[in-house]
């Protein structure tokens, strides 16, 4: 168990997210409220559906469901990524990339367009911390600091950059998931810097996304794949070789596919929480972490979703010191590596390779 002052410099420490699912990381208040406000469209009993913590991988995409009733009008959207974002800055999260699944929603008069439009307005409402999203906000903001004159309290502000990757859903068809990429290259200029592909991985085949990745790839997107959560070596093959910017999960690997993995210098997303709650992998002391660990892989850790894994990025961190051993001065480390894996332009690099210096004169 890790004391208060160890969760405490857990939080005070700046940390990078690059695998939050949006619909995953919603407060357990806000669902529960949208449960009761919209009660009659919900047929079973949410409550404890929500409330519930061990579910099995089958179970969470049932519960994923059902979240998607709840949240997906335009007005509910902006409001849980404004609330998404400002939880993420609350607990220090300096850079967050954002995904979520562009959904169209006729009875609601949804377009995949008009749910990113959503998103970026509750991008737009944060007001809690400083915001980059836009990469000109930046000028804009230290223009309007130094016109009120308050340029110093403005410094000290917290600040959070997020950018957005948009998911192609694994029940989607070829068509659909060529739609979401070409959305994503529409909203570059508004933070958009990649594809994420996720789903129930027991749905849908390689060869229907890949004509879709590969475009996205090669208009310069960044591409990370949920790769490996469940048994499906052929799959595992041919997602490597498509030389993705990241992976996530990879929990079903073997020997070959981590020869691969590793000869290719793939990142990897490690959400450890998750994969325990979802039975991929069946205890701590097993995880992948170690291995990849030991042999200094690209790894970041990651909290997958948030909400619905009642975790943190500040509690992965926790449970990673606790399990493997890590004292303060290599999750520190582990942080600010994340920093050369974020799909964001070298500006923002920079940007944080400064924040994870001063941080580290004042926690030292
Ligand atoms: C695969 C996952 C996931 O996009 O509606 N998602 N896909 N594996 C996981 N690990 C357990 N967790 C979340 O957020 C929710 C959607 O993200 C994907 C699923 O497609 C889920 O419906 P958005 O914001």
């Amino acid at each position: 168990m890790a004391s208060h002052r160890e969760m405490d410099w857990c939080v005070a420490m700046p940390k990078v997210e690059l695998h939050a699912h949006l619909n995953g990381s919603i407060r357990d208040t806000t669902l529960l409220e949208l449960a009761k406000e919209k009660g009659n469209v919900v047929s079973v009993d949410m409550e404890h559906i929500i409330l519930k913590h061990d579910r099995s991988l089958r179970e969470v995409f049932k519960l994923f469901d059902l979240i998607h009733i709840l949240t997906t009008d335009h007005e509910t959207v902006t409001r849980i990524t404004k609330e998404v974002v400002e939880d993420f800055a609350a607990e220090n999260v300096v850079y967050l990339e954002l995904r979520t699944t562009p959904k169209r929603n006729d009875a609601k008069g949804m377009s995949k367009k008009s749910y990113m439009q959503a998103v970026i307005e509750g991008l737009r409402a944060v007001k809690a911390v400083d915001i980059d999203f836009v990469p000109k906000l930046d000028a804009e903001t230290l223009a309007n600091c130094h016109s009120a004159g308050n340029l110093q309290s403005c410094l000290q502000r917290k600040k959070i950059h997020v950018r957005l990757l948009l998911s192609i859903d694994r029940r989607e068809t070829t068509e659909a998931a060529m739609e979401t990429v070409n959305l994503a290259l529409q909203m570059k200029h508004l933070g958009v810097v990649g594809i994420d592909l996720s789903g129930n991985p027991t749905i849908g085949e390689w060869r229907t996304f890949l004509p879709a990745l590969r475009f996205a790839k090669e208009q310069g997107l960044g591409v990370t794949l949920h790769c490996g959560e469940v048994p499906n070596p052929g799959e595992i093959y041919a997602m490597l070789d498509f030389l993705p910017g990241r992976i996530g999960h990879a929990c079903f690997f073997e020997e070959d596919h981590w020869r691969k993995l590793k000869s290719y210098k793939i990142p990897v997303e490690v959400c450890l929480t998750s994969n325990i709650r979802t039975e991929s992998i069946s205890s701590l002391d097993v995880h992948h972490f170690a291995d990849l660990y030991n042999s200094e892989h690209p790894l970041i850790l990651c909290t997958d979703d948030p909400g619905v894994f009642s975790t943190s990025v500040s509690g992965e961190y926790i449970l990673a010191s606790t399990t493997f051993g890590l004292g303060q001065k290599e999750m520190f480390r582990l942080a600010s590596n994340a920093v050369d894996f974020i799909f964001a332009d070298n500006r923002v690099k920079e940007e944080l390779k400064v924040t994870f210096a001063s941080a580290s004169r004042e926690l030292d």
